[in-house]
């Protein structure tokens, strides 16, 4: 590897999975019968408002029982002693990567733990349920939706993501299928912008050949090990 100053770093569900939070990919990508795409999208929430709160609601408590594996213990310590630039990209909406210790975290796809006031747009702390219609804690209007970002929404952040792209020199994936865009074009992105790029992921993704290196396995021996091998090149 040349020198490399500036990281950035993209998660997905696979982070998690050893932590015992499914992927979308287990079980098929159902739940309730239901394709988590066809849950996961504004329309839905129109359509069938109680189906998808009750979704996050499972979800939102799932998560707090949860906790970090050894790969958010990695890049948590990379977080701390990396000197150049990093930053952790995650399309993940629990809060492991936070309560494993890391700072310099993006979540692109919102966060289970926050709730957005569709009446007055402020977004709130919030570890309960949605499904009794609780009042926003800024307006008091039953008008709190979860704060995630749908297919066919905007994911968040976009601007700092893409200037952390351009600076970086190093590009890694880790966990995820690379199934959704604008997150699965990243890897291209830095290439073209000069980084180099590594996955690693349980097996190839729907982007592997998109990469300069890919190692296959779990996250929980991956990360550690590679972790290791990024610091003592400081
Ligand atoms: C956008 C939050 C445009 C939700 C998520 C038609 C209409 C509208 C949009 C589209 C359309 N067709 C295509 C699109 C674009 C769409 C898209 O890409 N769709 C796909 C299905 C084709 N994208 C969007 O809609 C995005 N927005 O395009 O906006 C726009 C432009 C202008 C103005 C307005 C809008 C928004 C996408 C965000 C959706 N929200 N998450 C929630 O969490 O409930 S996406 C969700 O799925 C995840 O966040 C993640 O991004 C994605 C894939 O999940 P992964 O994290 O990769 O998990 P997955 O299960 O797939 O894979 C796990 C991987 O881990 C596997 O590879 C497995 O091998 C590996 N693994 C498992 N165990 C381990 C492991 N690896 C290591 N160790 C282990 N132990």
């Amino acid at each position: 590897m040349t020198s490399i100053r500036n990281i950035v770093i993209l998660t997905g569900a696979g982070v998690s999975a050893e932590s015992g939070i499914d992927t979308f990919r287990d079980g098929g990508g159902l739940w309730e019968q239901h394709r988590v795409e066809d849950v996961a999208t504004p329309e839905a929430f129109v359509r069938d408002p109680d189906l998808v709160l009750r979704f996050y609601d499972m979800r939102r408590a799932a998560i707090q029982t949860k906790a970090p594996n050894a790969a958010h213990d990695a890049l948590a310590r990379l977080d701390r002693e990396w000197p150049g630039e990093l930053l952790i990209v995650t399309q993940n909406v629990d809060d492991l990567h936070e309560r494993a210790g890391a700072r310099r975290v993006l979540h692109m796809h919102g966060e289970h733990l926050n709730v957005w006031c569709t009446a007055c747009d402020a977004r709130s702390r919030w570890t309960g349920p949605l499904i009794h219609r609780p009042g926003c804690p800024e307006c008091g209007e039953a008008a709190l939706r979860p704060d995630i970002v749908w297919f066919g929404e905007m994911p968040y952040r976009m601007d700092e993501i893409f200037a952390a792209l351009e600076e970086a020199d190093l590009f890694v994936s880790i966990g995820t299928s690379g199934a959704v865009y604008p997150a699965a074009g990243f890897v291209r992105n830095a290439r073209e912008l000069g980084a180099q790029t590594l996955e690693l992921n349980l097996e190839p993704s729907q982007g592997s050949g998109w990469f300069d290196e890919a190692r296959h396995g779990p996250a929980s021996e991956l990360v550690p090990a590679w972790v290791d091998e990024v610091l003592a090149q400081r």
